[in-house]
């Protein structure tokens, strides 16, 4: 079929070998070029290696629903009165002026790729991400989800202080008609003891198997009531703590599914929202810190291929520390010590006070500068083998790095952050940054939401096929680590290495969905504009 003769869903047509179209797909073909690297007595072998793929992407976008867990919260109500704004075309006055709802901070929405060079003005050309592959349009999400707390969601909105009032003004009809939050599993030491006040929307009881049924039913119901292809289950409500990992309760599937059975203690809400979605074949993806994907809930979604993504937003602080450290040791600049500090004033703040909820955040706001570490030996001393453990130098070395979380009620969802980077320079010298970032909390997070809502959506409709062994297309691997761009502490697949770098994960993400329409490398080479 030639390409312009099928349903546009997409305003890119790739006119090559590599590319193929039919109303239903696109296909491409990808070589996969790589180096395989030994080191044979300190010299490094390098052997380069392409491997061939195909990519098949359905080109039908799902009719797509959000189910978000904690939907009552501050992310949950800002990103449901903003769609809506968006949605209904509603416009707010601010002291500044008049403003248009929009989708800036996403990075689908507003942000572009380089597709080539226009040979009539060889000026590059530039397109919206989300034209690259057919994707869901975040006006057309259908909006659900779960909440402790039975708040309407136009009183969540209100009780968020996030939105300016004109705008929850006009929006507030359309948010009540969103209803209230489903009731949800309320385990009291999972979260902090301060949030109990808001806990009066919960499913009774203690029996987990009977919660994991009740939550499978709501996912389905949802899909019925909506005529939904695709259900993204996402957990945007409090800060968990840490689940204990035990042998015999969730180290397997087996194991997993046989302690919600019991309502074995250590299986926390979180967990159960992640098997109720996996064994309803629906995405599950985690925006907080904690670890919800114990390594038997990655297991079942091996088994049952089922996709997940996670863990923890990354917005503000994190985003800036994961380009700004990469930013030194690229440079040759040798980070000492990374001290970081932020206070904020809203309810996840609050939960956060507590010393479990904190440490699974520190957790995660921590990992975000280790690759670029080890990627670096002439700076950082990397782990000795042979070194006694728990030394140093089995360790290895590593820039000081501490994070320092405060609750401050005054500046609600508006974070203050601080960070100092004090770094060693040429022959001695000492450089100290400090960087003061104010972060909208919930207007940055908001649009990853949505980004990793809709990319997971369309991972779910890309098959791949290793072409050198002729297997058949199959779906991509289960734990959807292309989603690590937006989320703080990226779950991948296990025995890989976690990418933190912020512009290897944007570069990842693009020479992906370029591959799905046959377009290799990022080209950033330039050769043209360096030859004659
Ligand atoms: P929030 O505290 O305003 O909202 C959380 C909501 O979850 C509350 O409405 C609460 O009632 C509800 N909740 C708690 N346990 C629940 C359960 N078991 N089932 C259903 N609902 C439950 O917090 P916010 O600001 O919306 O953040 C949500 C999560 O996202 C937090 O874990 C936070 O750490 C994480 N996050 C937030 C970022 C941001 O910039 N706002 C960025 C990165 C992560
Ligand atoms: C304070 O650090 C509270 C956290 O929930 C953050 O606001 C959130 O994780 C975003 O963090 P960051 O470091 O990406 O700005």
């Amino acid at each position: 079929v030639h390409p312009t003769a099928v349903r546009r869903t997409s305003s890119i047509v790739v006119q090559s070998e590599q590319t193929s179209y039919t109303n239903d797909y696109i296909t491409s073909k990808f070589t996969n070029r790589g180096a395989d690297v030994t080191v044979v007595e300190g010299q490094y072998i390098v052997t380069p290696t392409a491997k061939p793929f195909e990519f098949q992407t359905a080109r039908k976008v799902a009719k797509t629903g959000l189910m978000m867990v904690g939907w009552g919260g501050n992310n949950g109500s800002t990103l449901s009165a903003t769609i809506l704004a968006n949605r209904h075309n509603i416009i707010w006055h601010t002291k500044s002026g008049v403003q248009q709802p929009n989708y800036i901070g996403s990075l689908l929405r507003a942000s572009t790729v380089r597709l080539g060079v226009d040979p009539a003005t060889n000026k590059d050309v530039y397109v919206p991400i989300s034209d690259v592959l057919p994707m869901v349009h975040p006006n057309d999400l259908v909006l659900g989800g779960w909440d402790i707390s039975g708040a309407r969601m136009d009183e969540a909105m209100k009780r968020a202080q996030v939105l300016d009032w004109d705008l929850q003004r006009q929006v507030m009809p359309h948010m009540a008609a969103l209803g209230s939050p489903l009731p949800s599993i309320y385990y009291p030491d999972f979260i902090a003891a301060n949030q109990e006040a808001r806990a009066d929307n919960v499913l009774p009881g203690t029996d987990k198997q009977a919660h994991l049924e009740h939550i499978r039913a709501d996912i389905r119901r949802f899909k019925e009531q909506h005529g939904l292809d695709r259900v993204v289950v996402f957990w945007t409500a409090n800060t968990e703590r840490y689940s204990d990992i035990i042998p015999g309760v969730n180290d397997t599937a087996d194991n997993l599914l046989a302690a919600i059975k019991a309502s074995h203690s250590e299986v926390s809400p979180s967990t159960l929202f992640a098997v109720a979605a996996i064994l309803e074949g629906e995405p599950f993806v985690n925006g907080a810190p904690q670890n919800t994907f114990v390594p038997g809930v990655i297991q079942l979604a091996e088994r049952l291929q089922s996709f997940i993504g996670g863990d923890d937003l990354k917005s503000g602080q994190t985003k800036l520390k994961s380009v700004f450290a990469e930013f030194l040791v690229n440079a040759g600049i040798k980070p000492l010590s990374i001290a970081s500090y932020n206070h904020l004033g809203n309810n996840d703040g609050h939960n956060l006070s507590a010393e479990r909820q904190f440490k699974s955040k520190e957790i995660s706001k921590s990992s975000v500068v280790d690759d670029m570490v080890a990627a670096n030996a002439l700076l950082f001393k990397p782990p000795q083998p042979g070194a006694p453990a728990g030394t140093k130098d089995a360790k290895g070395e590593h820039p000081d790095h501490i994070v320092v979380i405060k609750y401050v009620p005054a500046v609600g969802d508006s974070k203050r952050a601080i960070d100092e980077y004090y770094s060693e320079i040429f022959c001695g010298g000492r450089s100290t940054i400090n960087i003061f970032n104010e972060c909208e909390d919930s207007l940055l997070a908001t649009p990853l939401i949505l980004d990793l809502a809709i990319l997971t959506e369309l991972l779910t409709r890309v098959k791949y096929r290793d072409v050198s062994a002729g297997k058949d297309f199959k779906p991509l691997y289960p734990v959807l680590s292309l989603l690590s761009y937006m989320l703080k502490a990226p779950l991948v697949k296990p025995g890989t290495d976690v990418v933190n770098s912020l512009n290897r994960q944007r570069n990842a993400l693009e020479a992906f969905l370029k591959a799905c329409v046959g377009l290799e490398g990022s080209s950033d080479l330039l050769l043209e504009t360096r030859v004659w």
